[in-house]
């Protein structure tokens, strides 16, 4: 017992001396469980995020106002789609299957973002996600850039490459409203209005309300903390809104200089509690849509699982 103790013991001082020195965790070696559990958690809400996120934008696919702003949308509907896969699959070398993170995702046991529970009502909604929504997914994810899972990390460069360009897709159609009829203003600004709030509970529960980043800093797996992440997200957007003649919808919002950024008002918590519990105003929809495509789905993953058996075998016989 005791010689397993000190085994123990001694890969746990080796795998912390890696995380100290900066080095990635690889798939094959030897991790705590604690660590393996906390980011199959992260990684496969992460991945059920990019996937449910489809869902208010593909609504609007058919709808877009030209044939230039529907490829635009597509192509960024898509990217988020291969997000996705990219993270479910760096997922899976943490030894949890896909099946089984969808499974959780069905009953619940798994969360996905808070905010693809609100609805996309105009096409300035398609705007407001792209600028705010992929502008507060891409401050998140430069900086799990530099996570200390390896397959984590490089999965976020090549996302980060592609949110990048989505964050200007969102902002270029707000400007575009902005600088169009009192109308269109009028629906930029209500966007904004709805998906302020919304975007900056994406950052996650103030620090001293978030359970897991303790863990998540010790392991690098956090780099920054929530509200570090949040004011910077906050910094860089309210400039932007200014530019084009956007309002942020918080009385309270005040330039700070002594800490050089705004301060802000207060976040509802409440709402996002319930959003995440499964109250939010689509939670049901999101879900049900989830569950119907992965069920009418199932044929295209048997015929890929056929097929790449029968390629398997061609090759061993020859
Ligand atoms: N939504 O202790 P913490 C995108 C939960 S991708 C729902 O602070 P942590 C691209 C949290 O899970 C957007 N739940 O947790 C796109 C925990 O509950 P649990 C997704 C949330 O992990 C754009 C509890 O609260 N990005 O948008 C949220 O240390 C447009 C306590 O929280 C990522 O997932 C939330 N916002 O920090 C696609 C980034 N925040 O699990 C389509 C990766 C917290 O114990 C269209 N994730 N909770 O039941 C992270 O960086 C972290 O997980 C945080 C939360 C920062 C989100």
């Amino acid at each position: 017992m005791q010689v397993a103790d000190s085994v123990k013991d001694q890969l746990l001082r080796h795998f912390e001396e890696k995380i100290d020195k900066g080095d990635a965790i690889e798939p094959r070696d030897r991790m705590p469980d604690a660590y393996r559990k906390h980011l199959i958690r992260q990684m496969s809400q992460h991945a059920h995020s990019e996937v449910i996120g489809m869902q208010p934008e593909g609504n609007w696919i058919t709808r877009a106002p030209s044939l230039r702003a529907r490829q635009i949308l597509l192509a960024k509907i898509q990217d988020e789609g291969g997000h996705g896969l990219y993270l479910y699959s760096a997922a899976e070398t943490l030894g949890i299957s896909r099946d089984e993170m969808i499974k959780q995702l069905h009953t619940g046991k798994a969360k996905y973002s808070n905010i693809f529970n609100y609805p996309a009502l105009t096409w300035a909604d398609i705007g407001a996600i792209g600028w705010l929504v992929d502008g507060a997914a891409i401050v998140n994810q430069v900086s799990l850039q530099r996570t200390s899972y390896g397959p984590y990390s490089r999965a976020m460069v090549r996302i980060c490459k592609e949110e990048s360009f989505h964050q200007r897709q969102g902002y270029e159609i707000m400007a575009r409203m902005m600088a169009g009829t009192a109308d269109q203003r009028a629906m930029a600004q209500d966007a904004m209005n709805r998906w302020w709030w919304p975007s900056l509970m994406m950052f996650g529960p103030h620090d001293s309300d978030s359970p897991h980043s303790g863990d998540a800093f010790r392991w690098k797996i956090k780099r920054h903390s929530n509200d570090e992440l949040r004011q910077k997200f906050i910094d860089k957007t309210v400039q932007q809104a200014e530019v084009i003649g956007l309002t942020i919808p918080d009385q309270d919002l005040k330039w700070n200089e002594a800490k050089r950024g705004y301060d802000h008002g207060t976040i509802n918590w409440e709402e996002f509690y319930q959003v995440i519990g499964g109250n939010g105003p689509c939670n049901q929809q999101r879900m049900d849509h989830h569950k119907q495509v992965h069920e009418e789905g199932a044929w295209v993953r048997e015929a890929a699982a056929a097929y790449a058996k029968k390629k398997q075998e061609k090759l061993l016989n020859h």
